[in-house]
């Protein structure tokens, strides 16, 4: 992983040959195997229970869902699962999303009233012809699956809510409010690369909006031959690129992980009418060997790692 310090003296060293389409062909590098990352530095817990399952030899895909269900989870985060913010009507509704080694996927979106709904993603791709569910058939598929109802809603969250509606003023917050949601890509020992993605989405946004986190392309996307890639923050900015698709189309083009999700970054910039100071999206990607990095627009964006040399939170470049 490329850090600030040391991040102009790679570029200027870096003798970037063209290869027969005109693309900067990069250096391959190699990583560890295995490995799991996750967007933020408050993906650590959620890291550690994945890395139970990758350093027994366990299969990715198992991973990253036992890994996202800690923050799923967990009433203190606001952006995931139990404990998060509401939409504007004081509805909690959640968008998840799993992808495995060989493109297969299953996501859920405007789901209510479950505390994992990433395992109802995950039986969305294996119990279903489909790849999607939202809302009320979601919740129907869920029940009939074994799922209990349980309102995500605490006190905290409602308290926080009320305050709120006193002025009813939409505005992502960079890097705090909206900003501790969870992407994890995992490889494992047999060379899989799988990921997971689930929110409780933009805090007081519209009912019936739905973010990138469930779309496929959007806010994840694995691609058996390269790995992976997944995005937090503005999901209407991702959405509207097909972001991390277009991270993993760029590491099949031969750049990096890091070049990847810096293409990716500029490409949102590129088509954004407002203040870039005033958005806030992080891309991760891992490829199959295990190398891994994160960009975002601005400052503050994180990745948490976890593999043979330890768990920890490393800070990623970012553009502006
Ligand atoms: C969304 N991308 O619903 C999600 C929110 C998020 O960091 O990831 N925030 O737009």
């Amino acid at each position: 992983m490329i850090n600030r310090k040391n991040f102009l003296k790679t570029s200027l060293l870096a003798i970037a040959p063209l290869n027969f389409s005109g693309l900067t062909k990069e250096k391959p590098r190699r990583g560890k195997k295995p490995v799991v990352i996750s967007t933020w530095h408050t993906g650590i817990e959620a890291n550690k229970a994945a890395w139970e399952v990758l350093s027994s030899g366990g299969y990715a895909l198992d991973a990253v869902e036992k890994g996202v269900m800690v923050e799923e989870a967990d009433p203190e985060n606001t952006t995931v699962g139990y404990g998060g913010r509401p939409d504007r009507d004081g509805n909690v509704t959640l968008d998840a999303c799993v992808m495995n080694e060989n493109g297969n996927c299953g996501a859920v979106a405007f789901l209510q009233d479950f505390m994992h709904p990433i395992s109802v993603a995950r039986k969305v791709m294996t119990e279903t012809p489909h790849s999607l569910l939202v809302g009320v058939g979601a919740k129907k598929f869920a029940l009939a699956q074994g799922f209990k109802e349980k309102n995500l809603l605490t006190k905290k969250s409602e308290k926080a809510w009320k305050e709120w509606l006193n002025k009813s003023e939409y505005e992502l917050e960079i890097n705090v409010e909206n900003h501790d949601t969870i992407g994890m890509l995992a490889l494992d020992e047999d060379g899989r690369v799988c990921g997971a993605r689930t929110t409780s989405g933009a805090a007081y946004k519209m009912n019936g909006r739905v973010g990138d986190s469930p779309i496929i392309g959007s806010g994840l996307f694995i691609d058996p031959k390269v790995g992976g890639a997944v995005a937090t923050g503005a999901g209407e900015e991702v959405v509207k690129t097909a972001g991390s698709h277009l991270v993993v189309e760029m590491m099949r083009a031969g750049h990096s992980p890091e070049k990847a999700c810096k293409i990716a970054i500029e490409r949102i910039l590129e088509r954004y009418p407002g203040d870039p100071k005033k958005i806030q999206v992080g891309y991760l990607a891992l490829n199959n060997e295990g190398v891994y990095a994160g960009y975002s627009i601005q400052e503050g964006f994180d990745v948490s790692v976890y593999n043979a040399d330890g768990n920890r939170a490393e800070p990623t470049e970012y553009l502006i």
